[in-house]
């Protein structure tokens, strides 16, 4: 399409053709067949690089407060004459995007999203549109996504294009720097508080036909296919601007995937939770996920906030057990280096998944729920079920809880595929045994793939308490009732319950037990409360027996205490209910709940 003609908006109605937009929702009829090589992946690598690499988190000698040093603009209150001053040095003679393709490779990676444009409103390739870029503001004589493109394009790894489309620091008609614009829609400002201000949205709109539009063309036009456009803070837009973004897409490469932030769940082939979500609860079947290695996106010198290569792992294996991709991000310096802790990270994930990635690549979420020994991923095509084992038991014997189906054979997969079968039996209607004595462990998870026997899956979705183990209940997985109680964002220190301002509020869990002896528990709750909080009581019980305790003082919100509460008895086997409920409260919230843990104790 070309600028004029979206500049009036003509002529949407007759481009839309898979699309139909009624009762406000976008049905689209092509996206099975558009997202079909995306589910399959699993794994992609997300690459903040920016003026803002260069800073890292420094301005004038000075560490600026912003945990995302992609920020640093905003948030160090930088003249955006200043910033461009700044970003005119850059100069990334390092960059070498065959190596970044490589490092995508060597972790497992089959897509890369690389920031074309972030907030700040730099782009990072050859843009005609405006001369804020890397080539002909900073007079870098290569064009960095032209390169990856051709990168990703040899080493066949699909390439996704970040582009900040609501949010521009630079152009000065667009939304988030009041610094230097102080007419303009301020960063904190809802959508509902400007779009009814002529001059805000016509200028606004004015941004978007300007500048935001015509790069997003370029970019589909001149980078050869592009597998995802990754748009960014879509709640500040409208529906009718996304509408443009849609149908532009659209038109110039009907396969390109859209993420969730292009505006919401109507405009998207796929969902996206917030950044850095560690628990959730996908409202789409097709999600991804999203996690820095330290704390910011783009590099900072001074983040040293690292998760562990088993943090990352377990998310990999999470959110793949929940039907969905995971994303993880390296913020390359300035000069287009890669520093040594994001590649060993990367490539501790990309080992994992060389031993293990059948069970990953290509497979569908888990259809039993997740185990207390790890999780679970599922071929339906193939009646291959994996078991990924992070919890071993410790007498060697795997319980696979709520499978009816006949199984054909286990046999642990990757280097240890040599082995052979491993003996199995069945344990009741639901559940199987295995015996994996001989399997050796994997640093991270241990696979056994499963053959089922080519029934229709039967499954039991009720989770089973596994007495050789601690069980643990996660309060973002239990079922919440009463005002006010929430669960929280998931992410680090916010992965509970939340918002416990009603007294009676309550979390509860269902589980199933088939020992037909009793089995004594002693009882670890994880929760979070302030001083002010500490002196309130909750019930913990266990159908009919019941505990009553008092919350301690943990030190705020984000620190979570482990507390033992006393011992309960899971009597017999069959249904059981677990229950937190409050009972009364001293301030104006009882706690935040993380997770109740069973830890059954050794027989007398
Ligand atoms: O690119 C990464 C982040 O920079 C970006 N999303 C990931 C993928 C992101 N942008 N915003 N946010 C995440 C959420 C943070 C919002 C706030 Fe702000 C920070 C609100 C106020 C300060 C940035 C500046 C967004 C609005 C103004």
């Amino acid at each position: 399409m070309k600028r004029d003609e979206y500049m009036d908006g003509a002529g949407l109605e007759q481009e839309r053709s898979d699309v139909l937009i009624s009762d406000n929702r976008v049905i689209d009829h092509d996206r099975n067949r558009r997202i079909a090589w995306w589910r399959e992946v699993r794994l992609g690598l997300f690459v903040h690089w920016g003026p803002y690499s260069m800073l890292g988190g420094v301005w004038n000698g000075e560490r600026v407060d912003a945990n995302y040093a992609e920020h640093i603009q905003l948030r160090g209150k930088i003249p955006v004459t200043e910033y461009a001053e700044a970003a005119a040095g850059m100069n990334p003679e390092a960059f070498d995007a065959h190596e970044w393709v490589s490092l995508a490779k060597r972790s497992g990676a089959k897509y890369l999203i690389m920031t074309a444009k972030h907030h700040d409103g730099f782009a990072m390739y050859d843009s005609k549109v405006s001369d804020y870029s890397i080539t002909r503001h900073a007079h870098f004589p290569r064009d960095p996504i032209k390169e990856l493109a051709e990168a990703c394009e040899a080493e066949g790894i699909r390439l996704g294009i970040y582009y900040s489309h609501a949010m521009d620091w630079h152009h000065p008609d667009s939304q988030g720097n009041t610094l230097d614009y102080p007419g303009n829609i301020g960063a904190w400002d809802q959508l509902e508080e400007w779009i009814e201000d002529d001059d805000k949205r016509e200028r606004f709109e004015r941004y978007l036909h300007e500048k935001a539009l015509p790069q997003v063309e370029e970019l589909l036009t001149d980078y050869g296919p592009i597998g995802l456009m990754w748009f960014d803070c879509g709640h500040k837009i409208s529906d009718e601007h996304a509408v443009w973004f849609y149908d532009l897409v659209r038109k110039l490469q009907p396969d390109c995937l859209i993420n969730k932030r292009l505006r919401d769940d109507r405009f998207a082939d796929y969902g996206n939770p917030h950044d850095n979500q560690l628990r959730f609860h996908p409202v789409q079947p097709d999600w991804e996920s999203i996690h820095t290695l330290n704390d910011s996106w783009g590099f900072r010198y001074d983040d040293d906030n690292w998760k562990s290569p088993d943090e990352l792992i377990e998310q990999l294996l999470r959110v793949a057990a929940t039907n969905g991709n995971l994303v993880l991000n390296v913020g390359p310096l300035g000069n287009g280096a890669i520093d040594d802790t994001s590649r060993r990270l990367l490539e501790t994930v990309g080992s994992f998944l060389e031993r293990n990635g059948e069970a990953i690549y290509g497979t569908r979420g888990s259809p039993i729920g997740t185990p207390q020994w790890g999780y679970c991923t599922w071929k339906p095509e193939e009646d291959l079920l994996y078991l990924l084992v992070r919890e071993w038991p410790q007498d060697g014997f795997l319980i696979l809880p709520g499978l009816a189906s006949g199984v054909q054979y286990a046999r642990p997969i990757g280097a240890k595929a040599k082995m052979g079968h491993l003996p199995f039996r069945k344990l009741g209607p639901w559940d199987w045994q295995i015996d994996v004595r001989s399997v050796p462990q994997d640093a991270y998870a241990t696979v056994i793939e499963l053959k089922l026997n080519g029934e229709q899956l039967e499954s039991n979705g009720t989770p089973r308490f596994i007495s050789q183990m601690p069980n643990t209940f996660w309060a973002y997985d239990g079922v919440i009732e009463g005002d006010g109680l929430r669960y929280d964002n998931g992410k680090r220190g916010h992965d509970g319950v939340t918002g416990w301002t009603a007294p009676n509020a309550a979390v509860q869990w269902t589980f199933r037990s088939q020992e037909k002896t009793p089995i004594y528990c002693r009882v670890i709750v994880t929760l979070s409360a302030a001083a002010d909080q500490a002196g309130g009581h909750f019930e913990l019980s266990l159908d009919e027996q019941k505990l009553t305790c008092t919350v301690k003082d943990t030190g705020g919100d984000e620190c979570w205490g482990e507390f033992e509460m006393g011992q309960l008895t899971i009597l017999s086997a069959g249904i059981h209910r677990l229950e937190v409920r409050g009972l009364s409260l001293v301030s104006d919230s009882l706690m935040n709940l993380r997770k109740v843990t069973l830890l059954p104790m050794e027989r007398e």
